[in-house]
């Protein structure tokens, strides 16, 4: 296999694609990194991506997909250290992972609720899920003093609810969630988070919610209208 350049196929504000960033930079592994435009999807991709998504990795010529197995083969690749070396927690470390999409699902869910209503419930069941997150950190990072896989898995999104909280305060998302709320500055703080977060993402947010804007049929979702308006 030749493994010397490792081509990261992603779309700008994707969270799963930040997660493999993050992964990248803390292994101080080098990458070269393409942008698609996933409302105009080129043949390449298509042919690349069995699931017409990103995150894709390309190691010469292997292609991998799902943010979890390229973060995972990432960490190995370079010498692992990210997730626990106990099988058990291991496991345990995969499962909150699956959590974190389930959040990245949700936020996409609200950004399109068509009404405040829908977006009320979606808000209501985040704040569940962060609740239950809570109840898991174990120190600085997720797993106490070493950051691992989980932490960059939930880094991008915690990002995006917080930016989605500067449109609607009332999301509260972190709402009876000390121990969360310090986790989050500590992972918005962290190096490799930094290093994958370019200085204008927020700005391809605002791009995005136009672009939805101009896309939507009919009433415009309730969260962009929101965000538009600002
Ligand atoms: N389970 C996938 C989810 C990836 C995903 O949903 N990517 C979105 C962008 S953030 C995507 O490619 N959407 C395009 C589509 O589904 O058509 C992972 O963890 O990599």
């Amino acid at each position: 296999m030749d493994r010397t350049t490792l081509h990261l196929v992603g779309y700008r504000i994707c969270p799963y694609v930040q997660r493999c960033t993050i992964v990248l930079e803390e292994k101080h592994v080098p990458y070269e990194l393409s942008l698609v435009d996933l409302f105009d999807k080129p043949g390449w991709f298509l042919r690349l991506s069995p699931l017409g998504q990103v995150p894709v990795l390309r190691v010469g010529e292997t292609t991998l997909f799902e943010s979890a197995v390229i973060t995972e083969f990432v960490d190995e690749y370079a010498g692992g250290g990210l997730h626990p070396a106990d099988p058990l927690e291991r496991a345990v470390n995969r499962a909150w992972i699956a959590v974190a999409s389930a959040v990245n699902v949700d936020s996409h869910e609200l950004v399109l609720a068509p009404t405040r209503d829908t977006c009320e419930r979606v808000a209501a069941r985040v704040r569940d899920r962060l609740r239950k997150v809570e109840r898991q950190l174990q120190g600085a990072f997720f797993n106490g003093d070493t950051f691992r896989l989980v932490d960059a898995a939930y880094a991008p999104v915690l990002q995006r609810l917080a930016w989605y909280e500067e449109t609607v305060p009332w999301f509260e998302f972190l709402s009876g969630c000390p121990n969360l709320a310090a986790w989050r500055e500590r992972l918005f703080d962290y190096p490799a988070f930094r290093r994958s977060t370019p200085p204008d993402l927020q700005r391809h947010n605002d791009a995005l919610m136009k672009q939805l804007a101009a896309r939507s049929v009919g009433a415009m979702p309730w969260f962009v209208r929101r965000h538009l308006e600002r």
